[in-house]
This record gives C-alpha cells, sequence and structure tokens, in this order.
C-alpha cells in the first residue's frame, strides 16, 4: 500500500516516472526506425524500480491509465524536444505499451487526438504496444477502441506474438499493423529447427497479412544475420541497444537516415 501511495504521488508531481527508450533498426541497412518507450521509477529511496516490480500493483489499483497517460505524454515530449534539437524524428515510430484497463477509459481516443494535435506528430507515429493477454479482459471494448485508434491514424502493434492462447484468433478478429515476435523464439532462431520454423511461419503470416514484423530480444550478431536473412524487417534487442534515458542514448552508433 506504501508503494501504491508513492506511485499516486509520483503521478501527481515529480519527475519520478522516466521513459527509457529502445531503439529499433532497419534490419538491412541498420538505421534507426523507431523507439519502444519503456517505463522507469527513479524511487528517491528505493533507487530505480522496473515496471515487473510495480505494474501488477499499478493494474490491480487502477492506477495503470493515468501512468500509461503520464509515459505517453513524455515519451512524445521528448520526441518533440529531440525534432527541436533538429533530429530527423519524422521518420520514425515511437511504440508505447498499453495495459488492457485503457480500453474502459472512454477518454482515451480524444486524449490521443489531443496528444498529437497539439505536439503536431503524424498520428502514424504513435504505435500502441498491446500484448495477446491485455485483450482477453476486454474483447467487445477492444474492438471498438482499436477502430477508432485505426481511423485516428495510430498503429497498433500485438506484443509477444506467439506467446498467447490462440494468437491467431487475435489476428482474425481485431485489426493490427505490426507484429513483435516474442523473443523465446528469437533466442534459438539461428540453433534451433524449431524456432527458425515458427519464425519463418510467423514471416509468412505477417506477410500475407500486410502486417509490418518487428523481432525482439536480438540479442546476438548470428541472430540478427539469420534474422536479416530470413527477411524480418525490423530488430529491436541488446544487441543494437538496451533502453536508456533520453540522455543516454548514444546517437552516433545508431544510423539515422
Ligand atoms: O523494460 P522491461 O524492462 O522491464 O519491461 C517490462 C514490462 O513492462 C514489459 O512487458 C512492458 O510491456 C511493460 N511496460 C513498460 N513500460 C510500460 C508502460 O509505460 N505502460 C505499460 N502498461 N506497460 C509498460
Ligand atoms: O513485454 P515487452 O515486450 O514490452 O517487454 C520487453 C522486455 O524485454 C523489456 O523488459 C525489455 O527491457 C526487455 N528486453 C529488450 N531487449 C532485450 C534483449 O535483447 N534481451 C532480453 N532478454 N530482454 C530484452
Ligand atoms: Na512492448
Ligand atoms: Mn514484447
Amino acid at each position: 500500500l506504501a508503494l501504491e501511495s508513492e506511485l499516486r504521488r509520483a503521478l501527481d508531481e515529480e519527475e519520478q516516472l522516466v521513459p527509457y527508450f529502445q531503439p529499433f533498426v532497419d534490419a538491412q541497412s541498420g538505421a534507426l526506425v523507431g523507439f519502444e518507450s519503456l517505463v522507469r521509477w527513479r524511487h528517491p529511496e528505493r533507487g530505480l524500480i522496473s515496471p515487473a516490480v510495480f505494474l501488477p500493483m499499478a493494474e490491480e489499483s487502477g492506477l495503470v491509465t493515468r501512468l500509461d497517460r503520464y509515459m505517453i505524454d513524455r515519451a512524445c515530449r521528448q520526441l518533440v524536444a529531440w525534432r527541436a534539437e533538429g533530429r530527423r524524428i519524422d521518420q520514425l515510430s515511437l511504440h508505447l505499451n498499453l495495459s488492457s484497463a485503457n480500453f474502459h477509459d472512454p477518454g482515451l481516443v480524444d486524449w490521443l487526438t489531443e496528444l498529437v494535435t497539439q505536439y503536431a506528430l503524424p498520428p502514424d507515429t504513435l504505435h500502441l504496444e498491446i500484448t495477446e493477454s491485455a485483450l482477453i479482459d476486454v474483447p467487445d471494448i477492444a474492438v471498438t477502441v482499436m477502430q477508432a485508434l485505426t481511423r485516428l491514424g495510430i498503429r497498433l502493434a500485438l506484443d509477444d506474438f506467439g506467446t498467447g492462447y490462440s494468437a491467431l484468433s487475435y489476428l482474425h478478429r481485431y485489426h493490427f499493423d505490426v507484429l513483435k515476435i516474442d523473443q523465446a523464439f528469437v533466442a534459438e532462431v539461428d540453433r534451433k529447427e524449431e524456432s527458425e520454423a515458427i519464425v519463418r511461419a510467423i514471416l509468412a503470416l505477417a506477410a500475407a497479412l500486410g502486417l509490418d514484423v518487428v523481432a525482439e530480444g536480438v540479442e546476438t550478431a548470428a541472430q540478427m544475420h539469420k534474422l536479416r536473412e530470413m527477411g524480418c524487417a525490423k530488430l529491436q534487442g541488446f544487441y543494437f541497444a538496451a533502453p536508456a534515458p533520453a540522455d543516454a542514448i548514444d546517437w552516433g552508433r545508431l544510423v539515422c537516415e
């Protein structure tokens, strides 16, 4: 309960909740194509807290909708700051994680409409990452909200693809623009035939459905080469960069076209 009231306070006033940014790159050219924003809590006494520790509490307490809006706003503001510094952000995608509770938030679509207008961001810059498990609770509301988001021009990404119970039925029921191949399949893609076969199948499925693909959790050059050779368009993982605060991004290492 202490942590809950502290999160409440962090959302109200202080600059404790910060977006860390993890790049993803074009598999062929290595060029930077976007960032995923991942929340970190810089707690004044406890130090840096990972979302694994406080997201369950945020979801149970209902604070997660405020947290998600807070993080979307923070990350967009950072993008605008980069633009003001002359970085070419207009080609980049910004991926943001969204908990299922947001589908019950009736103001979400209007809020996002206002946000992209206020920051003069093309709506298709924003990609909302949703996991299959997030859709289990809210099957019908999610359809309506996702349709409204798509009309607005915001992109939807299905996160951790392949790990849920009925991945294909989600693709059938909902409109997605991007599949993120779960890191479990990437981990052994260059060493295990089953992993390779699964990744190939996901790539074929994505191509047939006209979806963009990002492979997550790329940690080695061997995985990178394998995924590139298999035709996976975009890659993300520690091999390229770990999530980092805005002021620690090593732009020199990221090819920006
Ligand atoms: O960065 P990793 O480091 O520890 O992230 C752990 C989990 O936290 C991931 O599954 C990610 O989807 C989730 N997560 C990170 N940032 C956010 C956020 O701003 N909102 C929500 N709802 N989930 C987030
Ligand atoms: O659930 P989601 O896919 O949003 O969260 C991604 C999680 O994976 C985050 O906790 C992020 O910090 C972590 N991550 C990002 N790149 C890598 C990687 O290359 N290897 C591993 N093991 N984890 C990664
Ligand atoms: Na994600
Ligand atoms: Mn994921």
